[in-house]
């Protein structure tokens, strides 16, 4: 039963047809397509100073940062570092490189010193463009080899400190400058961002001009698109562009479709609202947490929402009864969730009641198959691919996803099968009317608010201290952030006296906010597989078993 033949039978496919998609061209080319019609209209609005720039503006500002980059010295398939909050010049950056065939690595600016290190390590990166006050964690901490201004360079889009360049050595140099004759091939790299994927470390996951552009296609494109956004919508853009989810659902559709983008540096409900009312925002980007702020601040009520057409919720588990307060606040919206995974190019499935010609969706759904993409639901033990209602673990397929992880086969062919499906380590189910339905997560990955807690990260540094003789890190459910991290640890011999207190202290210090452990339970041994596999199961059943008296 496990024969090629039988494994194609269940293969999902979109409602919506397939599409011509025009991704043998660079990204920046594909996105400026329709310059010439949108030159005029706002592209980008920074919430916080009030400027906008127009398409052209937009445009323009980039081809100059092109030449100021090459300028500088950074070549075709070389790596930048963004290490911004959301600002203009985070898209400036991206879209510039796109333009000389760079590649950009986008990283948390609350990062810590060792994770941001550990980043500029594994990418290689020549660039960063961060801003002054994080330029420390740039500096040389001893154990770190590289120096700034001999290994890499940094740009600053404020005062630049010691070593440093300002973000107008880049944005003020002549566009006629632009290096020409580079040619960039579809499948070259264009981004980089981080991923632990199923399992393991973060890595590089590489995703293409072509995987970007069809991304953003599959989404917006065609007569009939499955996120139709018009040329007058105002979209919001306060989740981090460092995360796929927005880079790829609210800023690369908005310039596609010619949309405007409200980019907001940080989450703060007030100014989040005033916002919202001022520009007449009618597209939002939100994960959970943002939804259960909106649905229980008290603030909420005394602002005009009623600009609001879409709400497309992401990232992590959305509850029905979050999403039904939310909506009695927001009644004229079109309430609806995309599922995506950084790996997938991101968007595996999206609410069809976004598209132009909207089909009826249920609560608690995360959508359909994107189009022009295979998705099948496998059964992890049988290997074999499921019919409706039968959960099981979901692959999709397609030119959007992942090229591979950076250096490292091994994790690629674990994550993307010779038949070309990507494995998403999600559980879920397609019922009757083609609707997904994520139920679990059989990966290690822990999401805090949305964002990527690996476990193997903070395992090997507990056992990296003496007095911890094994540690296993698994999810633990929590209203506010969907999940926290919370570990298991066994004392080594020496070690009886450490405490939980010392122990949650210690991951503190090393890593960024999200990434803390909540609990740390003692035990004797960590339960084990023969192959020496952590039964994360096991954990996790006693986490949701009631404490034994
Ligand atoms: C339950 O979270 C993302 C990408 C999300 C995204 C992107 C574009 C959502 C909508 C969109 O338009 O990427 P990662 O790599 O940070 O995390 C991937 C994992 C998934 O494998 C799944 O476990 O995050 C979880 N996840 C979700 N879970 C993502 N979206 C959902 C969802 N419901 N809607």
């Amino acid at each position: 039963p496990s024969d090629q033949s039988t494994e194609e039978i269940h293969v999902f496919r979109s409602r919506l047809p397939d599409i011509q998609i025009s991704n043998n061209v660079p990204l920046h080319v594909y996105l400026f397509e329709r310059l010439s019609e949108f030159q005029d209209r706002t592209c980008l609005i920074s919430g916080s100073s009030g400027k906008s720039y127009t398409f052209a503006e937009t445009h323009l500002i980039c081809q100059k940062i092109a030449a100021g980059l090459t300028n500088i010295g950074i070549k075709k398939g070389d790596v930048i570092m963004t290490f911004l909050q959301n600002c203009a010049e985070f898209v400036f950056t991206f879209l510039s490189a796109s333009m000389i065939g760079a590649v950009i690595t986008t990283a948390n600016p609350f990062y810590t010193k060792a994770e941001a290190f550990k980043q500029l390590k594994a990418s290689n990166a020549k660039l960063i463009v961060t801003q002054s006050q994080y330029v420390d964690k740039f500096r040389d901490s001893g154990e770190n080899d590289l120096k700034i201004g001999e290994d890499f360079s940094v740009v600053t889009v404020d005062d630049p400190p010691e070593n440093c360049l300002h973000f107008y050595v880049l944005s003020e140099a002549n566009e006629e400058e632009m290096p020409k004759g580079i040619v960039i091939q579809p499948d070259d790299p264009v981004a980089l961002p981080f991923s632990s994927g199923t399992t393991g470390l973060p890595k590089g996951v590489i995703l293409t001009h072509k995987s970007l552009i069809t991304g953003v296609a599959q989404l917006v494109d065609g007569d009939n698109p499955n996120l139709y956004l018009k040329n007058d919508d105002v979209v919001l853009c306060v989740l981090p562009l460092f995360h796929i989810f927005a880079l790829n659902s609210v800023l690369l559709v908005s310039l596609r479709a010619g949309a405007s983008v409200l980019l907001m540096q940080k989450f703060e409900i007030g100014a989040l609202l005033e916002l919202i009312q001022n520009h007449r925002v009618s597209v939002a980007a939100v994960v959970p947490p943002l939804v259960l702020a909106l649905a229980k601040n008290p603030m909420v009520d005394s602002f005009d929402l009623s600009s609001i057409r879409l709400v497309l919720s992401g990232a992590a588990p959305l509850g029905k009864e979050l999403e039904e307060a939310l909506h009695r606040r927001v009644p004229q919206a079109i309430f609806g969730q995309g599922y995506g995974m950084t790996e997938a190019g991101p968007v595996v499935t999206m609410c069809p009641a976004f598209a132009k010609q909207p089909f009826s969706t249920k609560s608690g759904s995360c959508g359909s198959v994107v189009r022009n993409a295979d998705l099948k639901v496998v059964d992890r033990e049988t290997g074999g691919s499921l019919g409706r209602n039968q959960p099981g673990e979901i692959c999709i397929r397609g030119s959007q996803i992942m090229k591979g992880y950076l250096n490292d086969d091994e994790a690629t062919a674990r994550t993307i099968d010779v038949n070309g499906w990507l494995h998403t380590g999600d559980i879920g189910y397609v019922d009757d009317d083609d609707e997904i339905y994520i139920v679990d997560r059989v990966k290690e990955l822990i999401k805090f608010k949305g964002f990527q807690v690996p476990p193997a990260e903070l395992e090997s540094l507990l056992i990296s201290h003496p007095d911890i003789a094994d540690a296993a890190v698994v999810p633990q459910k929590d209203d506010a952030a969907g999940e926290v991290p919370v570990a298991f640890v066994v004392r080594s011999a020496n070690g009886f006296e450490i405490t939980e207190e010392a122990i949650k202290e210690f991951i503190a210090k090393q890593v960024i906010f999200y990434k803390r452990l909540h609990k740390v339970y003692f035990i004797h041994a960590i339960p084990k597989s023969p192959s020496g596999k952590i039964l994360r199961k096991e954990l996790r059943a006693k986490l949701a078993a009631p404490p034994a008296s």
